[in-house]
């Protein structure tokens, strides 16, 4: 069996005993380079002042090198805060009002990749796999082609892919398609973003799309699909069961005085539809009355990438919405809003999802979510709760027995959530089960043998 070179942003390294467990992602990644043995490599998270950073840092593990490079602030500002969380990420979600396209960034961004191709490089064998992670690297196999690599490369992107008329808002989408031609294998989160690729290749003239899932341009011909990134399932239900008797766990049940919880979780981003989602729940209690003081809110959102000044102002304005929320419905021995901003231990988030009535899930664009996955895992098969999917998450293409909802419909959510508090017992069970049937099949290990086979193969 060949070996495996993962090739991601940041690198997630081995636990330390004690350690809260990695997510559900580190943990098939590393299985499956432990089966073949490999490399992981990727960005250390330092960056130094200095003209060029210290050689790679390499660590063995077991059958896994990881080899960590720093790199420089310059680097740091321009490819990653820069090109990638400010032109490609907004793009990707489709918020062509918050790209902000610089030629300085786009060549650090192209740059970094050419960097970590050379860096890359020495470390391959002639017949090792590699497969490269997400938006932050799209040119690598462009870069690594040019030194001459002829070994299999596939790219899997963790966020959706836009449709042509977004795309094209990006003065070097052409530089990005091409960089994608180079793969052997573009793997995309759900059909519609495999779509949306294909479209725009089209669309352009600069390719088509052939039989048997496969493409030509730029004078290559790869293979694109689609591939659910998913969770542990079976594991992450065996966890949640036991954090139900958490102490933190059990303490918060006790403080929510037999209310119901609605519950959401996400990193503190734009494209997650927090503000939607408190504005649909205080419509829900202007248009339920009966519900004041019958319900909590429990909304977990750690902060992320608070150098973007986009996201330096969310902060600001998540907390003060949830503050006028309060101010506005709440009442003298009520708290309806628990807005928590900072990020809390695993177990204790499985026991939260657990005692839950209710997963409020409703980004305004996701690649998958994998809260929603986390959500329906966590629950307890005699007394499932429900969960509230936005129709534009990845995982709303599986998971058929979510009440589905348009996040920009604030009051459809707000019934949505009403619907979910009231659903019977019989009909939450009938709903779970098919979703649980779904995610024990469908799980993070199937994710990473399909979109092996199919780089491997053919
Ligand atoms: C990207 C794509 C795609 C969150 N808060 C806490 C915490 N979390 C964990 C959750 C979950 C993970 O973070 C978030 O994953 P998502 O999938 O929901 O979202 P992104 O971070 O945006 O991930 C997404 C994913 O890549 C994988 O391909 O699904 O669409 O955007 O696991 O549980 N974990 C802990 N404390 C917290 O406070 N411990």
């Amino acid at each position: 069996m060949s070996r495996l070179i993962v090739v991601s942003n940041r690198v997630t390294l081995p636990q330390k005993s004690g350690d809260a467990p990695a997510g559900g992602l580190a943990v098939a990644l590393q299985a499956a380079l432990e089966e073949r043995g490999g490399i992981w490599m990727g960005w250390s998270g330092k960056s130094s002042g200095a003209k060029e950073p210290a050689p790679l840092s390499m660590q063995e593990h077991g059958n896994i090198t990881y080899a960590l490079t720093d790199l420089t602030k310059t680097d740091v500002e321009e490819y990653y805060h820069g090109f990638a969380n400010r032109v490609l990420w907004p793009l990707c979600h489709y918020r062509m009002d918050l790209a902000d396209y610089g030629r300085k960034e786009m060549a650090g961004y192209f740059r970094v990749n050419r960097f970590f191709a050379h860096r890359l490089a020495p470390l391959i064998q002639e017949d090792d796999v590699i497969w490269v992670h997400d938006y932050h690297l799209i040119p690598l196999a462009a870069e690594l082609r040019q030194m001459g690599l002829k070994n299999k490369i596939g790219f899997f992107l963790h966020i959706p892919w836009p449709p042509a008329d977004v795309l094209f808002t990006m003065p070097v989408h052409e530089e990005i398609m091409r960089g994608l031609s180079h793969y052997d294998l573009v793997g995309f989160q759900t059909d519609h973003d495999l779509d949306n690729f294909g479209g725009g290749l089209v669309r352009e003239g600069i390719g088509q799309r052939l039989s048997e899932g496969k493409f030509s341009s730029y004078g290559r011909v790869f293979k694109g699909g689609h591939y659910a990134i998913s969770i542990e399932t079976e594991q992450f239900a065996a966890f949640a069961q036991k954090a139900a008797s958490n102490v933190m766990v059990r303490k918060a049940k006790q403080s929510v005085e037999g209310r119901d919880m609605i519950i959401g979780v996400d990193r503190l981003d734009y494209s997650k539809g927090i503000t939607q989602r408190l504005d649909a729940f205080e419509r829900f209690i202007t248009m339920n009355p009966g519900y004041q003081n019958k319900v909590t809110y429990l909304q977990i959102t750690p902060k992320s990438r608070s150098e973007v000044p986009e996201y330096e102002q969310m902060q600001r304005t998540v907390a003060e919405q949830a503050g006028r929320v309060n101010g506005a419905i709440g009442t003298v021995d009520w708290v309806p809003v628990r807005y928590i901003n900072q990020s809390i231990a695993r177990p204790v988030l499985a026991g939260l999802y657990r005692l839950s009535r209710i997963g409020l899930v409703t980004p305004l664009r996701d690649g998958m979510n994998l809260v929603a996955k986390e959500y329906v895992a966590a629950q307890d098969p005699e007394n499932p709760g429900v969960l509230v999917l936005s129709r534009f998450a990845g995982a709303a293409r599986e998971l058929s027995g979510a009440l589905l909802v348009n996040p920009y419909d604030i009051e459809g959510t707000a019934h949505a959530i009403a619907r979910g508090l009231t659903m019977s017992l019989e009909e939450r069970k009938q709903r779970w089960e098919r979703m649980m049937e779904h995610l024990k099949v469908y799980d993070i290990n199937r994710w990473c043998d399909d979109f092996l086979k199919d780089l491997t193969t053919g």
